[in-house]
């Protein structure tokens, strides 16, 4: 019986820089979920497993790159928020529209202007942790196409795939995800599927992508009738101009647990394979787990595992890209369980 190769993993220590304070739920100040302990939890249970995972540091991604995904000015504001204080959290509080208005982004007051959810803080250290989260998804989907690793991770925090082209917003500032599909693209892939596997719809991927033929976006997720990012998510949302029916989501009811989830990853699988991609990149958010703090879905670690491993039995190169998931003390063995059901898969061995 041979080994499955091990998984490098990227992660910078700057990524734990920024510390979002708190966040207003219903009136009630709660510590904001988005916390350091997330990443170190993945960390230690991937660094316990030197068999499986080798922990390395990314490559760090050029503004270039960013443009190729995002707004020049959405990049600014998150350096202007550079300049506040070091003990200051900037809660974007003015959200004008419809006026003859032009936000600058030079200009914190603005920050509304480029930002669509007032739970998704700015502080000095925002743009440190973004960029270095940025680049682990970056560098592992180099890793991929280069053809040094067949599945890399990165274990990029703060997440991404809210993030759209010109605002932040759902405890994410750049599209970690949306980067590395677009590197993938611009190292010479013909096509490129993203898989979005977060309890929350992939509102950012699917709005970078929706007029890319040559990016396929899927994301199966709670559905937006009464879950986060509510205004998008919908079955009806099917991608625009060319790129009509590479845009698929597949919205599920709370409470879906992982037997009801085969189902919709199997109708993802499916339209996978019927594109016919060259590389896989998977936003693996973790917060479908049952006793996700955010979460609205059932599913146990083991079911990670096996939707790992139908994931992996495509064969794909694969990039997974970490998204969500919060802090529970199970958080680091979730992560551990789809990676290896991803590794598993990839080998052949079939799912029991
Ligand atoms: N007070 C990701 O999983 N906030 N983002 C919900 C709760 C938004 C989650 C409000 C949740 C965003 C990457
Ligand atoms: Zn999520």
């Amino acid at each position: 019986m041979t080994a499955t190769p091990v998984i490098p993993c990227f992660f910078h220590p700057k990524q734990l820089k920024f510390k979002p304070k708190y966040e207003w739920a219903f009136g009630e100040k709660i510590e904001h979920p988005e916390t350091t302990a997330r990443a170190e939890g993945i960390l230690a249970a991937l660094e316990q497993d030197p068999e499986h995972f080798v922990i390395r540091r990314p490559v760090e991604v050029t503004e270039e790159m960013i443009h190729s995904v995002h707004d020049p000015r959405l990049v600014r504001m998150l350096q202007t928020a550079q300049s506040l204080r070091k003990t200051d959290t900037f809660y974007p509080a003015v959200f004008m529209r419809g006026m003859d208005i032009t936000p600058d982004p030079g200009q914190i007051s603005h920050a509304g202007s480029f930002c669509f959810d007032s739970g998704t803080p700015l502080s000095r250290e925002t743009w440190l942790a973004a960029r270095w989260s940025a680049s682990c998804a970056v560098t592992a989907a180099m890793t991929v196409a280069s053809g040094d690793a067949r599945i890399a991770y990165a274990l990029s925090r703060p997440p991404g795939h809210h993030a759209t082209r010109g605002l932040f917003g759902g405890y994410c500032y750049l599209a970690n995800s949306s980067l590395a599909a677009q590197c993938l693209r611009t190292g010479g892939a013909r096509r490129v599927a993203v898989l979005d596997i977060d309890v929350h719809h992939g509102n950012g991927t699917q709005e970078v992508f929706w007029d890319d033929p040559d990016v396929l976006t899927i994301s199966l997720h709670g559905s937006p009738e009464n879950f986060f990012p509510f205004f998008t998510g919908f079955a009806e949302e099917i991608g625009g101009g060319a790129a009509r029916g590479t845009n698929l989501n597949v919205p599920m009811p709370e409470g879906t647990d992982g037997q009801a989830y085969e189902m919709g990853l199997e109708q993802a699988i499916a339209r996978i394979l019927d594109y016919d991609p060259s590389f896989l990149v998977v936003a693996a958010g973790v917060d479908t787990y049952e006793r996700d703090p955010m979460g609205n879905f059932g599913l146990t670690t083991e079911d990670l595992g096996r939707v790992g491993e139908r994931i992996g039995a495509l064969g794909l190169p694969t990039v997974a890209v970490q998204e969500g998931g919060y802090y529970t003390p199970h958080i680091g063995r979730n992560v551990k369980s789809l990676l290896a059901g991803l590794a598993e898969g990839a080998r052949g061995k079939k799912a029991s």
